[in-house]
């Protein structure tokens, strides 16, 4: 994982200030790449713990598919939250308490933060208990599992990227086309975050399968460490049911940030030595990408750094 740290570093050394659309500030860099050989263990951050579960519970939800945070709650991850809940507390139906900017807010101002605790934790039993409610604001818009799996064309069909991806590994491994886009430009202003990992490529060479992801939009701190482990994970999954090996994940970057929030997290992780990669086993029996379960995803020898937290910008 030096490819990260040196990322991290390199952000630091050679970023501009940036405002964004959080209002939180960043430190960015235009145009990276980091390559991991995914033979040579798997590439989860050591320098701090990283959540494996959610990871998997989040790849999953993508290849069922699924738009709905209601899965991911099931699964105890809660890691899209804000953005469903965004999406609530601006409706008309909402009579709660104001909860306008609230990601900034709560960091700033405890009483409010107490309040908005509230808020979300009715909303997530809401969105587990109640199935029209679910229906209408545990979904997130037409996000990654949407465009993935039901890519709505103008003839009024629908294509399933990753199946016929999948297919074509399988029929025509030379292809030069083994691609999936999530970036849909017609659907993008209803989105409750437009993609931030926006296109992925397949590569067959000698009996394995790379991948390459382009990613429009980093934060190095908390989404980064996600999406490598997520695309590795993926890249696994496939492999698996193509009969093929794990070659190397490319992870080509546009606006690679560093929040302003997350300088002194990113000291502390910098101060810290790279551990052993750990190994992901599979269940063997499971045939297809689509019939995986989180029990059939084990992480081995994984032996992190602490946890360290840091504030997510909505
Ligand atoms: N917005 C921003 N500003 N950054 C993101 O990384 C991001 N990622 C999204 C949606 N919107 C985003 C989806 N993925 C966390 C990690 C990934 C993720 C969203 C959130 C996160 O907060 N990770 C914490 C642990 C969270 C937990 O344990 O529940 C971490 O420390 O890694
Ligand atoms: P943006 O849409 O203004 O680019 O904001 C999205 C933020 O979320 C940005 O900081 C990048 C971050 N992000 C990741 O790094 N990885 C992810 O998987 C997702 C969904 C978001």
């Amino acid at each position: 994982m030096k490819a990260y740290q040196e990322l991290l570093q390199d952000i630091l050394a050679n970023g501009t200030q940036k405002e964004d659309r959080t209002g939180t500030g960043t430190i960015s860099v235009f145009g990276r790449q980091m390559r991991f050989d995914l033979s040579e263990g798997f590439p989860l951050v050591t320098t701090k713990r990283v959540p494996f579960r959610l990871i998997a519970s989040e790849i999953l939800w993508f290849i069922k598919g699924d738009t709905n945070i209601r899965y991911l709650l099931q699964h105890n991850n809660h890691i899209w939250n804000e953005w469903a809940f965004k999406k609530w507390v601006e409706s008309a139906d909402y009579k709660g308490p104001d909860m306008s900017n609230f990601g900034l807010r709560s960091q700033q101002d405890e009483a409010f933060n107490l309040q908005y605790e509230d808020q979300m934790a009715d909303f997530v039993q809401r969105v587990l208990e109640d199935d029209q409610f679910a229906q209408q604001y545990g979904e997130l818009g037409d996000v990654y599992g949407k465009q993935w799996r039901d890519w709505t064309t103008t003839q009024g069909g629908t294509i399933d990227q990753l199946k016929d991806v999948i297919h074509m590994i399988k029929t025509n491994p030379d292809s030069r086309r083994l691609i999936v886009s999530a970036w849909n430009p017609e659907d993008v202003p209803t989105m409750a975050l437009p993609p931030c990992h926006t296109l992925f490529q397949f590569y067959v060479a000698d009996g394995k399968l790379s991948c390459q992801l382009y990613q429009r939009s980093a934060d190095t701190f908390l989404g980064i460490p996600f999406n490598i482990a997520g695309y590795a994970l993926l890249t696994h999954l496939i492999a698996q049911e193509c009969g093929l090996e794990v070659g190397e994940f490319v992870h080509t970057i546009g606006d690679a940030h560093i929040y302003t929030n997350h300088l002194d997290q990113i000291q502390t992780l910098l101060s810290r030595e790279p551990r052993e990669l750990p190994t992901l086993k599979l269940n063997k029996d499971v045939a297809s990408v689509f019939d995986f379960d989180v029990s059939d995803i084990e992480m081995i020898g994984y032996n992190p750094h602490p946890t360290i937290k840091a504030p997510v910008a909505v």
